[in-house]
């Protein structure tokens, strides 16, 4: 297999942590995003999209968008499972993973930041606060939920990692990269320092992947 990704890119950082939960050996080829190379004509010949992260699976088809490569991923090496066995169980966790994959990430890649400066003319300060309000209004959905659940244990759902916690800590991650304050939200931090205590997060952080600065 081959693996697409940047090291500041979270969207790969959620592929890269559910590589390593099942231990599936890939090539990892970085794409220098910074540098533009994810437009180029060479990467869009891969995905047409021009965002990272893309997969190429080890019979040669290309697939797209973190959460559909998880999917594959855990069909193809069912465990450890990212998803629970029952169905409302399944829907619980993907529901977390979609708030932050769905509906907060989306709205502070690179490009909406880059329209929302050149083209709608927000200051650095308002697209700030666009950032800070999608961070925010995410995470605020993702504690309550885990934190009024019975399902919530260790991790997200029960005492095993999943998707959910993939996505979380994705979006803990993101209110770091945006200096946002993330101490208001005890479960999500909790279930996060679980996390981190995994080689497969904590070793998938962006900082510790090719190409990151020291800090
Ligand atoms: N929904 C996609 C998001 C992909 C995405 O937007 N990736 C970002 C990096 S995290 C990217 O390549 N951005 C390039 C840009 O916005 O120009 C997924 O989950 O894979």
């Amino acid at each position: 297999m081959i693996f697409y990704s940047n090291w500041r890119s979270l969207a790969a950082y959620r592929v890269r942590v559910a590589l390593a939960m099942k231990q599936i050996p890939h090539e990892v080829v970085t794409i220098d995003m910074l540098g533009g190379e994810h437009q180029g004509a060479a990467f869009t010949a891969v995905n047409p999209q021009g965002v990272i992260p893309a997969l190429r699976t080890s019979d040669g088809q290309v697939l797209v968008q973190s959460l559909a490569i998880l999917e594959y991923l855990e069909e193809i090496r069912p465990t450890p499972a990212l998803l629970p066995p029952d169905p409302a169980g399944r829907a619980r966790v993907r529901g977390l993973a979609l708030i932050h994959a769905a509906d907060s990430h989306p709205l502070l890649v690179p490009r909406v930041r880059a329209h929302l400066q050149k083209d709608a003319g927000l200051d650095d300060a308002a697209v700030q606060r666009w950032v800070d309000r999608a961070l925010h209004s995410g995470l605020d959905a993702i504690e309550k939920l885990l934190a009024h659940s019975p399902e919530t244990g260790q991790f997200c759902h029960g005492d095993q990692p999943t998707m959910a916690d993939i996505t979380l800590t994705s979006h803990l991650l993101a209110m770091g990269f945006f200096r946002c304050d993330a101490s208001a939200y005890p479960t999500a931090n909790r279930i996060a320092q679980n996390c981190e205590r995994l080689e497969a997060f904590s070793n998938s952080h962006p900082l510790k992947q090719p190409g990151a600065p020291a800090q």
